[in-house]
């Protein structure tokens, strides 16, 4: 700004000293100068103007950058470097007015949501042949669907996102939590209030929230572990690791041991439902479809 009014200074001074000791010139020269300084000088003054917004306007990105590394609690950083996109099909969005819109109390009618989406996903070539839903269940025993997912790795170009995590994260989006060990009363079911005694905390403490995680194929050993961390108080599987093995899928280290430790940790495991339907499914895409592992 100093720079521009300086040069807008000397330019006016220029014009008003060529004015005042031109004797040879003429009115019209003196105006033809004075014009021609002006637009000199707001050339100038546009280039500059132009360097320092651009000159600003990285330096300002430079900073939010910075800042996004050194400050975890700022807002949401949109760029492509920041930012990953987890998103459903266009099919999923269309039906999903009829998902979440059915009733739902057995876990075969949660458990055919899943092979659904496993099924569909295949046919309209939107990922792996998994699904997933997530669904609360209520004291009367229905439940309520909270989310869905599908295997979306080849599609979105990211090898995380299966059908479990997909639902995971949709979940937890949806629910402003990173657990879904919610209570009723509290957003993030993982503090209670330690001020209260033994007594009135048995009185006041307040029902845990009960979310289900449905999948059609038992976890891999990514999935086990997101299962573990993500707060769902059970999960429900259809195929088995070996159905998922049998069409070239490696699901990782997944032993026995794994499911008892989920149990040790509150979850409880529930396996084989609807287990052949489910394996159509899988052999339906291992006919055809891309197997993508390490490889
Ligand atoms: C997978 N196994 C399960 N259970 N779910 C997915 O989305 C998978 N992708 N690869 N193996
Ligand atoms: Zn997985």
């Amino acid at each position: 700004m100093l720079l521009q009014t300086i040069i807008l200074t000397v330019v006016f001074a220029t014009a008003y000293a060529a004015a005042s000791n031109s004797t040879s010139s003429t009115m019209l020269e003196t105006i033809v100068t004075t014009v021609a300084s002006i637009i000199g000088a707001a050339v100038v003054v546009g280039l500059i103007n132009q360097q320092q917004s651009i000159s600003d306007s990285s330096s300002s990105s430079s900073r939010q950058r910075k800042s996004k590394r050194d400050d975890s609690s700022s807002s949401d950083d949109i760029s492509v470097e920041g930012s990953v996109m987890v998103t459903l099909p266009a099919w999923a969005l269309a039906s999903w007015e009829d998902y979440f819109t059915r009733k739902y109390t057995t876990d075969e009618e949660m458990m055919s949501l899943a092979i659904h989406l496993s099924d569909r996903n295949i046919t309209e070539g939107t990922g792996g042949p998994f699904g997933a839903a997530i669904f609360e269940r209520h004291t009367d025993n229905h439940a309520t669907l909270v989310s869905i997912g599908m295997n979306r790795v080849v599609p979105l170009g990211n090898s995380t996102l299966h059908g479990e995590t997909v639902a995971i994260q949709l979940a937890q989006r949806r629910l402003g939590s990173f657990t879904l060990m919610l209570d009723e009363n509290k957003e993030d079911g993982l503090f209670y209030d330690e001020s209260h005694d033994d007594d009135e905390k048995e009185s006041s403490t307040p029902r845990k929230r009960q979310f289900e995680l449905f999948t059609s194929c038992e976890p891999c050993a990514m999935c086990l572990g997101a299962t573990l961390w993500s707060g769902v108080s059970r999960i429900v599987c259809a195929a088995t690791k070996d159905d998922a093995q049998s069409i070239g899928f490696d699901e990782g280290p997944v032993f026995e041991q794994s499911y008892e430790h989920l149990e040790k940790a509150g979850i409880q495991v529930t396996r084989n439902i609807l287990r052949e339907d489910a394996a159509k499914v899988l052999q339906r895409y291992g006919t055809s479809g891309r197997i993508y592992n390490r490889g």
